[in-house]
């Protein structure tokens, strides 16, 4: 009984996620959340973005790229603070260990977005697709908003801690 539902499930499932060959447990399992990017000036060209990846699989996972109709060229940013000035290099891929998350951050690794073809504004949205080494691609897209108004409805913590 229990195993027939569950067949079922899958079949649903399947139907719907258009994904060639993927084993789509771990697609499924992909979780990408809090995905939003700072809007840009007029004519600014690069922009940066943020998101957090949940890996719900039992296996490591690589996220390896992204790519976005909204830009000519995404890249892997981290960035750090070296001697008080913040620096920031390209990294080919980040690391999810199995049922861990990566995290992209103002002030470290993020996604940039080079070449940004339209201004992003507050209260749009920028779909961006990541690319996965298993194969996987999961969509998002990036709510515009700006990082210090936490008054909006953007998650963060409500603590004066
Ligand atoms: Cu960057």
């Amino acid at each position: 009984m229990f195993l027939k539902n569950a067949a079922i499930g899958l079949l649903l499932v399947g139907g719907v996620v258009s994904v060639p060959q993927i084993v789509r447990s771990d697609s499924a399992s992909l979780q990408v959340k809090d995905a939003w990017a700072n809007p840009t000036a007029s004519g600014q060209s690069v922009a940066a973005g943020y998101f957090v990846v949940h890996n719900r699989t039992n296996r490591a996972e690589v996220l390896r790229g992204a790519s976005s109709p909204a830009a000519q060229n995404l890249q892997f940013h981290t960035s750090s603070l070296v001697g008080g000035v913040a620096r920031m290099r390209k990294v080919e891929r980040f690391n999810i260990p199995a049922g861990g998350q990566l995290k992209l951050a103002p002030g470290g690794n993020h996604l940039m977005l080079i070449g940004v073809k339209q201004q992003f504004k507050v209260g749009e949205t920028v779909p961006v697709t990541l690319h996965f080494n298993s194969g996987a691609s999961v969509k998002v897209k990036l709510e515009i908003k700006n990082a210090d108004k936490s008054s909006s409805s953007n998650g963060g913590h409500h603590g004066h801690h």
